[in-house]
C-alpha cells in the first residue's frame, strides 16, 4: 500500500486529537503530533500547491498548520502603495479551510520580500497602512491563527548594527517594533503574535539580542505571544550543535511567558560532506531527532518545516549554499536533502526521525 494512498485527513483539531490514539510511525505526522497535543506543519508554495496534486495531497495528509512561502509578504500583498491583493494568499487560506489546516501568517515586516518602492525600515505610517490592510483582511479568517509580526529584525552580525543593546538592523529602532506590535494588537488582538528570527538556536550574539528584544517588547506592554525560532540548521561532519545554549534560549522564552515555536525548520549539511547519500540522510535525520528532542523537553508544541519535500526547497537557490556531486548519483543537487520527504515525495529517514521525536515527546 503506497504511503500516500491513505484517506486525506479532514478532521478538525479536536478529532485529530481523538483519531490520534491509534497511530504508528507511518501515520500522518499531524496525527502523531496530535497524540501529544502538538502540531506539525510546513511552508507551502502556492505556485506548486495548485499544480501538483501529489504535493497538495501530501500537505493535506501530513500538516495541521502551514505557512505561505511568499504569498503574505509585502511584495505579494501590497505591491503598489495602498493597493492590496490577496488572491494567492486567499487560495492557500481556502486550501487550509478545506483540509482543516491552520494558517500561520508570514510576515508583516521584513527587510526582504518587499516591493521596490518600500524603504527599510518603512515609516510608521506605511506600516500602519500595511498592517491595517493585511491583518484586517484576515481578521475574520477561520484558519489564520498567528502572525509573524516582524521577521529578522536582528542584524546578521554585530558589525552590521549601530545598536549594541538590541542588535537591530541599521535604521530600525526598538520603538518602531514596539509601535508595530501595539498597532497590530489594535487591528486584530485575536491572533497569536510572534517575533521571528534565524540564528538563535544556541548561545549566539543573535540569540542574546533577540531575547533582549523579546524582553523589551514584553516590558513595554506590547502583545507578544510567541518567539518564532526559524531553525534553518547547519550540521556537518566537522561540527556539532549547541544543545546547552539552545536549551537555555528555550528556557528563557518560557520564563518570559513567550512560547517558543519552530517556524522554518530544515537541515543543511555543510562541507565537509559525508561520502554517500545514505550517510547524508542519516545525518539529517539525526539532526532532526536531536533538535526536536530538545524542543519537546522544553514543551514546544508547534513544529513547521520550511517546505516538506526536497523537490521544493529554498536551499536549492542561493549561490552560497554548499554544492557537491555524489559519486553514487552524479546530480549536483543530490546533497540537498534537507526535508522529510524526497523529490518523489517518498518518506526519508528524516520523516521517521520527526515521527519518533513526536512519539517520544513527554
Ligand atoms: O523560501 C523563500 C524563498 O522562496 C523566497 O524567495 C525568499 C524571499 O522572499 O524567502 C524565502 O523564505 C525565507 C523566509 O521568508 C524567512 N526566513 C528565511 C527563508 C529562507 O530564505
Amino acid at each position: 500500500m503506497g504511503f500516500l494512498q491513505k484517506d486525506k485527513q479532514k478532521e478538525d483539531d479536536s478529532t485529530d486529537y481523538i483519531a490520534a490514539t491509534n497511530t504508528d510511525v507511518n501515520s500522518p505526522l499531524r496525527q502523531i503530533a496530535a497524540t501529544k497535543k502538538k502540531r506539525y506543519g510546513a511552508a507551502v508554495d502556492g505556485e506548486f500547491l495548485f499544480k501538483e496534486k501529489d504535493y497538495a495531497d501530501l500537505i493535506a495528509r501530513e500538516c495541521s498548520i502551514v505557512t505561505p512561502n511568499g504569498e503574505l509578504k509585502w511584495n505579494a500583498t501590497e505591491p503598489q502603495p495602498g493597493k492590496f491583493t490577496f488572491e494567492s494568499a486567499d487560495a492557500i487560506a481556502n486550501f487550509c479551510q478545506k483540509n482543516n489546516i491552520a494558517l500561520h501568517g508570514h510576515t508583516l515586516f521584513w527587510h526582504m520580500g518587499n516591493p521596490d518602492w518600500l524603504p527599510y525600515p518603512p515609516t510608521l505610517e506605511m506600516i500602519q497602512r500595511h498592517v491595517t490592510g493585511v491583518m484586517g483582511h484576515y481578521r475574520n479568517s477561520p484558519v489564520l491563527k498567528s502572525w509573524d509580526i516582524a521577521n529578522e529584525i536582528i542584524a546578521d552580525n554585530e558589525n552590521e548594527t549601530d545598536d549594541p543593546t538590541y542588535g537591530l538592523r541599521r535604521g530600525v529602532k526598538p520603538e518602531l517594533i514596539r509601535d508595530l506590535f501595539k498597532f497590530a494588537a489594535s487591528v486584530d488582538p485575536t491572533k497569536k503574535f510572534y517575533l521571528n528570527d534565524y540564528g538563535i538556536e544556541g548561545a549566539t550574539w543573535r540569540s542574546s539580542r533577540f531575547l533582549k528584544m523579546v524582553e523589551y517588547l514584553k516590558n513595554s506592554g506590547a502583545k507578544i505571544d510567541g518567539a518564532g525560532i526559524q531553525s534553518h540548521l547547519w550540521f556537518s561532519t566537522a561540527y556539532g550543535f549547541d544543545a546547552t545554549g539552545f536549551s537555555s534560549v528555550l528556557k528563557r522564552l518560557n520564563d518570559l511567558g513567550v512560547k517558543p515555536v519552530i517556524t522554518e525548520l530544515d537541515i543543511i549539511i555543510d562541507t565537509p560532506l559525508p561520502d554517500s547519500i545514505q550517510k547524508l540522510d542519516q545525518m539529517v535525520a539525526d539532526g532532526y531527532k536531536r533538535f526536536l528532542d530538545i524542543c519537546f523537553a522544553a514543551d514546544v508544541d508547534t513544529v513547521i518545516t520550511w517546505g516538506i519535500t526536497d523537490r521544493h526547497t529554498w536551499i536549492r537557490h542561493p549561490d552560497w549554499m554548499p554544492k557537491k556531486t555524489y559519486r553514487d548519483n552524479p546530480s549536483v543537487w543530490q546533497f540537498l536533502r534537507p526535508l522529510p520527504f524526497d523529490e518523489n515525495l517518498q518518506p526519508k529517514l528524516a520523516r521517521n526521525a520527526i515521527a519518533q521525536a513526536f512519539m517520544q515527546a513527554p
